[in-house]
């Protein structure tokens, strides 16, 4: 009983953290996602992709949460993009501190849009809302369909599931009609893109999106 309540309270820390992150972003007019996925589905690929097409148009900020190195923040820098990595030192998701402690490192009023690669977890990070526009849920194609299924609360809280590695199709056991079919039972109003992060097939759709919210969302 004393635990939950424990739990309760530092979730409700963390919110109101959130809120003050939400109000940061808005009065710097910057777009923010939140990308969650397992370890390995994808997330700096589609990072260091994104850079890659975007990065002369759009003013992008990356902070990169990891359980122990700082191996995705230097694979980020080669983009010379401001980039911050945040090592939790064991902990398996970001919280809304951390990310307010890392945006000090930000020149904010020259960013447009900030991503945010969570810790690798389908589990923790769904708790803690960061003061993101969006979460974007990963999944590919090599982990298996059944992730909607047993981890419902994460497809729950996002608004975008993007599936990547759809490269492999035809070597894995994947089926992409049972993952969107359980994934929109959880959430009816999630958006999913399939795409290969490695050949670009799909890419241009999340391209769209982001430009998409990016000239909808007017803050400044
Ligand atoms: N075949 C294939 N491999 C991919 C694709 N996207 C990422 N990978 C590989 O998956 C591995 C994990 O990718 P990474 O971006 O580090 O995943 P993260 O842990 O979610 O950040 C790397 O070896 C990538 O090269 C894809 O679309 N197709
Ligand atoms: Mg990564």
């Amino acid at each position: 009983m004393s635990i939950v309540t424990v739990e309760r309270k530092i979730l409700k820390k963390n919110d109101e953290l959130a809120a003050e992150n939400r109000q940061i972003f808005k009065e710097n007019g910057i777009f923010t996602v939140n990308l969650l996925s397992s370890p390995g589905s994808g997330k700096t690929t589609l990072l260091e992709k994104t850079l890659e097409i975007l990065n002369h148009t759009v003013n992008i900020g990356v902070v990169e949460g990891d359980v122990q190195t700082d191996n995705d923040a230097q694979r980020i820098a080669r983009y010379d993009v401001p980039v911050v990595q945040i090592v939790t030192n064991g902990g398996c998701h970001l919280e809304a501190k951390l990310v307010q402690n890392a945006l000090e490192n930000f020149t904010l009023s020259s960013l447009d849009l900030l991503i945010i690669e969570n810790v690798g977890n389908l589990v923790c990070p769904a708790s803690y809302d960061l003061g993101e526009a969006h979460k974007i849920v990963m999944v590919s194609t090599t982990e298996g369909d059944d992730k909607p299924a047993k981890y419902p609360a994460m497809f729950r809280v996002s608004d975008l599931m993007i599936i990547n590695k759809i490269d492999l199709l035809d070597y894995v056991d994947f089926a992409m009609q049972k993952v969107r079919k359980h994934a929109l039972t959880i959430n009816p109003n999630l958006h999913i893109i399939e795409l290969s992060c490695k050949s670009g097939q799909g890419f241009d759709a999340w391209i769209d999106w982001i430009k998409g919210k990016l000239s909808s969302y007017t803050i400044k």
